[in-house]
């Protein structure tokens, strides 16, 4: 070979290295892809198989949750239908929960002619209520303080007694922190302290209220309200329109309720049978599935003809998450905006107290997107866990309107922010 014969063959080498290099760096990238495709696709089924999962596992959750729900109906339809008409309450001893009852009356300025057995009964049905909450609180709250002065370590027991009893971390820190300045301030005994705990819970409750201009909620006269009751299943919505439409028929206003629970058969007889207990009538769609803003468009119609005072509308309670339960609401204020323009809508958040924090967790994602106007707090008999009302009013800022505390007709009032702190706090 000559120098030139072997310059350019080895030109012609490296040309071919370099192609060939180029090839093979070609090749990996593409092998790279490939799997890196592969991987992803993998990972997309992987995503998928969850998620179908998840679904799969929400819907047996809503199945079961159905299941139990009409179970429910059925059992309370049942006895509701036995026990047709609430019995008259009567007077009972003249005993403690007399006297307790009675002094609460006296202490809001009624004279022993305005009282009425019906308000003395609930107040005791309060009182009994709420024990629960108070046997893990003021009990203890009271062996504890005694006789002697407040001390930074009882702050420190009154501070883990306000958390248990649900009463939520921002009302709790306000209430300590008020009590911490007076004691910096003052010598203060244990009686004392009751009372300006009491004082500082009530501040907490009213704030909502005072905020909403309204001290209590009533149909206003000569305008058509409408309520929606809202929440999730399980909770009381329905038992509780079912008492809010015996307490305002009993107050002489025209009321009507519209059965736009239609997501469940049984919830359209439960509350065709409260419709019967309260003398109340009940617009509903029977066919399977009906439009729940449909409903709403005849109740609306039916009220406008009778020139009613007060539409309650009972709602399903599917979890927001899982299904539209918002955009149901929203089509219904739609509905109601449409053909009632002048209405006046109150939104009411129905929570269950025993459910504690997780009751709190839905108030604050429904609060997000339904446009509350109030809470009413169910289930207040019989669970310890009474302090998140307190929660509600601080966090949720939601004026509290009505408490339940019992399955009867009667066990439902408007909220009395004295009455209920007293009843919280009561020492016997
Ligand atoms: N103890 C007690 N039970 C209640 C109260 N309110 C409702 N309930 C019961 O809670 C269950 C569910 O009530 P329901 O009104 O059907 O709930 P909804 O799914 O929200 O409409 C029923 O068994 C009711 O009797 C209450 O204040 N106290
Ligand atoms: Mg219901």
């Amino acid at each position: 070979m000559t120098n030139n014969e072997s310059d350019s063959s080895r030109e012609w080498a490296a040309q071919a290295f370099a192609l060939l290099k180029q090839k093979q760096e070609l090749k990996k990238q593409e092998e790279q892809e490939l799997k890196k495709q592969e991987e992803q696709e993998l990972k997309k089924q992987e995503e998928q198989e969850l998620k179908k999962q998840e679904e799969q596992e929400l819907k047996k959750q809503e199945e079961q949750e159905l299941k139990k729900q009409e179970e429910q109906a059925r059992i309370l339809n049942q006895s509701v239908s036995e026990t047709k008409i609430e019995p008259e309450a009567e007077l009972g001893e003249f005993d403690e929960e007399f006297t307790w009852s009675a002094m609460v009356l006296a202490a809001q300025g009624k004279k022993p002619n305005q009282i009425s057995i019906d308000e003395i009964d609930w107040l005791s049905k309060l009182k009994r209520g709420l024990e629960q909450t108070r046997k893990g609180f003021v009990s203890e709250l009271l062996d504890k303080l005694g006789d002697d002065p407040l001390t930074p370590e009882s702050l420190d027991d009154l501070e883990t007694l306000l958390i248990r009893a649900d009463v939520g971390i921002d009302s709790t820190d306000k209430v300590i922190n008020s009590l911490r300045k007076k004691l910096n301030e003052e010598v203060v005994d244990g009686e004392e302290g009751i009372k300006f705990l009491k004082e500082e819970l009530r501040a907490i409750i009213d704030e909502p209220i005072k905020n909403s201009g309204k001290n209590i909620l009533t149909p206003q006269k000569g305008k058509l309200n409408v309520w929606l009751i809202v929440g999730v299943n399980g909770v009381g919505k329905t038992t509780t329109l079912g008492k809010l439409a015996y307490l305002s028929a009993k107050s002489d206003y025209k009321t009507l309720i519209a059965a736009a629970d239609t997501f469940r058969a049984a919830a359209v007889e439960q509350i065709k049978v409260w419709g019967e207990r309260s003398n109340v009538d009940v617009i509903s769609n029977q066919s399977k599935n009906a439009d729940p803003a449909a409903v709403v468009f005849d109740a609306i119609n039916a009220a406008n003809k009778r020139k009613s005072d007060l539409l309650l509308v009972d709602t399903a309670g599917r979890l927001q998450t899982k299904n539209n339960l918002m955009d149901e609401l929203s089509k219904i204020k739609k509905i109601i905006d449409k053909k009632a323009p002048e209405a006046i809508i109150e939104s009411l958040l129905v929570l269950d107290a025993s459910q504690g924090q997780n009751g709190l967790k839905q108030a604050k994602s429904f609060a997000k997107s339904a446009n509350l106007s109030g809470a009413i707090i169910t289930k207040l008999d019989g669970t310890s866990r009474g302090g998140v009302s307190l929660a509600v009013a601080k966090e949720v800022c939601l004026p509290i309107r009505f408490i339940g505390a019992g399955e009867g007709i009667k066990d439902l009032r408007p909220f009395n922010s004295f009455e209920f702190v007293e009843a919280l706090l009561a020492d016997k």
